[in-house]
């Protein structure tokens, strides 16, 4: 404001002063600081002005050429592992090893196991022959492997199969026509009309007897009508001093045979 105040004073005394002095140089002065004056007389062309103002601001320009590469950034982290390479040439061979043990020395060694153990073996077969004498010495009957033999002694069927088992047997089980012989001569040495028990039941199911081992029975000597389960309570079996089976319930008393082998 200050300045169109001054340049508006400063025409004012121009035009004053125009028609009464020839010397220009106050005008020009003037038209050094304002931005469009015309000075002179009407008969005589004035000073150019000065030039304008800044415009407005143009469009925006084209897009510019791509600029030179920048400077090299830090380094990433490593990539992922890549495809396996071409397989590489076949090396040299090595170095001759150290001489292995020979096939025959370790044949050798298992043949010198073998006679050991076919020396236990043989003293063990030794042992179980002595023992089987003993048994017969004490009137065991031998049928096959198997050995018969009684403690004497009157048992339910549960305490008779107790008393083979603790003693490393098991109730007598005549398994064929021979083993039952076997069975019938202990009885015989116990006098007439004595009876034992067998280690076969039908406490399982009614009717299917069974080893006392799970196995069905494959070898039976029933006597005529029997297994006839009498009073619905009969489902362990003797076997009477003719051979034949009865079945009797569990809980009578009868003689304790066991079976060895
Ligand atoms: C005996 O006593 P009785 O007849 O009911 C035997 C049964 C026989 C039956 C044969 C405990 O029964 O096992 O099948 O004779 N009972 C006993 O006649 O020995
Ligand atoms: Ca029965
Ligand atoms: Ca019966």
């Amino acid at each position: 404001m200050k300045l169109i105040q001054l340049c508006s004073f400063l025409l004012y005394g121009l035009f004053l002063n125009a028609h009464t002095t020839t010397d220009n140089a106050r005008c020009e002065e003037v038209s050094n600081t304002c931005a469009v004056i015309s000075c002179g007389t009407h008969s005589h062309s004035g000073f150019p002005g000065r030039d304008g103002r800044d415009g407005k601001e143009g469009p925006k320009g084209e897009k510019g050429d791509k600029g030179a590469q920048g400077s090299r950034g830090i380094q990433g982290p490593p990539g992922k592992l890549g495809p396996p390479g071409v397989k590489g040439e076949k090396g040299s061979v090595g170095q001759k090893g150290e001489q292995g043990v020979s096939a025959t020395s370790e044949v050798d060694v298992v043949k010198e196991q073998l006679n050991a153990f076919k020396k236990e073996l043989e003293t063990f077969q030794a042992s179980l022959t002595k023992y089987k004498k003993i048994l017969l010495f004490h009137g065991g009957k031998q049928s096959g492997d198997k050995v018969f033999v009684t403690n004497g002694l009157e048992e339910n069927f549960e305490n008779a199969q107790k008393t083979c088992r603790e003693a490393g047997g098991a109730l007598a089980t005549p398994r064929s026509a021979a083993e039952n012989i076997a069975t019938q001569e202990i009885l015989h040495t116990k006098g007439e009309s004595s009876k034992a028990f067998l280690g076969i039941s039908d406490l399982q199911v009614e009717g299917i007897f069974r080893y006392i081992t799970g196995e069905k029975i494959i070898f039976t000597n029933w006597n005529l009508g029997e297994p006839n389960n009498s009073k619905d309570n009969e489902d362990c079996v003797e076997i009477q001093d003719n051979g034949k089976w009865n079945d009797i319930p569990c809980n009578l008393l009868r003689l304790v045979i066991c079976e060895f082998q």
